[in-house]
């Protein structure tokens, strides 16, 4: 993958050469190349901004300046066709074409399925916007040649696009095949079925629970009270509980050893061997945890039938989330979701620490 990145501050960059993406650079699995704006710049004050048209205060990012950096970065079609790259080829979705990507507080967010979506392209553009903006009419003019996207990492303001750019760069490579080293931890962590698409695993309807701490216990009997869930939801036909099956979740807690630090121990199921068991109970670990940070999540996980198992609505049912949620996996009660946000639970007293 090539990755462009126009900005007035490329020395912000240098984190790039650094852990896995500077050694994913370094074998050329990631073509970097930062660009100094004020290249394209015609003045000797090499300006890039002008005060706004309409008032009020900072500045704006001339067009003029940002369209000939384009230019010369993903040259206009009829040019590169001059050049010989077909038609068909600069057409193709996500594919031999470039793709702008603008970060900006008014953009759209950006997700890991956005990060996974992109490794699909072979050529990122990101524009670093300072003061207030780019001219609109540099997006529109760049979007009638390429895709454009605008996108914002969060609800807060930066002073520019460049830490948000390392942030998306850094979220996109390590998905990309051999920059991660181990190829599995990227469908394993938060988020990580993003890009996987896989459901939530099958109940293995084995009896007992894992031995999580909270207010109830989470030792539900297995079992499938919802008959019927089986067929057609996306997600039982699988065989075992994987790392992907975590789409939508947080990941839970982590150990390494000692097994046992400062009196404290790690969950005995953890060193049991039993891979199944592990699995599960790192599957309520993380419905713990998702529904005490980000109970968005679970409501979303809840509105998707593919995602949650009978046994991940036992799970969610005791922790006081019955009624909250619907447990046959069915579209949840917009309702009481949206009322009753005040039933999930507290914090961490729920936590699997
Ligand atoms: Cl992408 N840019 C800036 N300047 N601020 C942001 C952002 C991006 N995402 C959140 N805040």
């Amino acid at each position: 993958m090539r990755i462009d990145i126009v900005t007035i501050f490329p020395e912000y960059f240098g984190p790039l050469g650094v852990s896995l993406i500077g050694k994913a650079a370094a074998r050329g699995d990631i073509d970097f190349h930062v660009h100094d704006l004020r290249e394209w710049a015609h003045d000797i004050h090499r300006t890039v901004d002008d005060a706004p048209f309409g008032g009020g205060p900072g500045m704006v990012m001339k067009a003029q300046v940002w369209a000939e950096a384009l230019d010369e970065i993903a040259p206009p079609a009829a040019l590169q066709a001059a050049r010989g790259v077909p038609a068909a080829a600069l057409a193709a979705p996500g594919g031999a074409g470039p793709r702008l990507i603008v970060p900006t507080p008014s953009g759209v967010p950006f997700t890991q399925a956005s990060a996974a979506r992109y490794t699909g392209c072979a050529q990122l553009i990101f524009a670093c916007g300072r003061y207030e903006g780019i001219d609109a009419r540099f997006i529109d003019e760049a979007r009638a040649r390429m895709p454009v996207d605008e996108v914002s990492i969060g609800d807060y303001v930066l002073a520019g696009g460049e830490a948000a750019v390392l942030v998306m760069v850094e979220a996109v490579s390590r998905l990309l095949p051999g920059v991660l080293g181990n190829e599995r931890s990227a469908s394993d962590d938060s988020f990580g079925g993003a890009s996987s698409g896989a459901g939530a695993p099958p109940d293995d309807g084995s009896a007992g629970g894992p031995v999580l701490p909270g207010p109830t216990g989470t030792g539900a009997p297995g079992g499938r009270p919802d008959g019927g869930w089986s067929t057609g939801n996306g997600w039982s036909s699988g065989g075992t509980e994987t790392a992907a099956s975590m789409a939508g979740l947080l990941e839970g807690p982590v150990y390494t050893r000692p097994r046992v630090w400062r009196g404290r121990e790690v969950p005995e199921v953890l060193l049991s061997g039993d891979h199944a068991a592990i699995a599960r109970w790192r599957r309520d670990a993380a419905l713990l945890r998702t529904a005490a940070n980000r109970p968005d999540l679970i409501w979303r996980a809840a509105a998707d039938p593919g995602t949650l198992s009978p046994r991940d609505w036992q799970v969610l049912s005791a922790m006081g989330l019955s009624g909250v949620v619907r447990r046959d996996g069915a579209e949840p009660d917009a309702g009481g979701m949206a009322g009753e946000p005040a039933r999930l639970p507290a914090g961490p007293e729920n936590m699997a620490h």
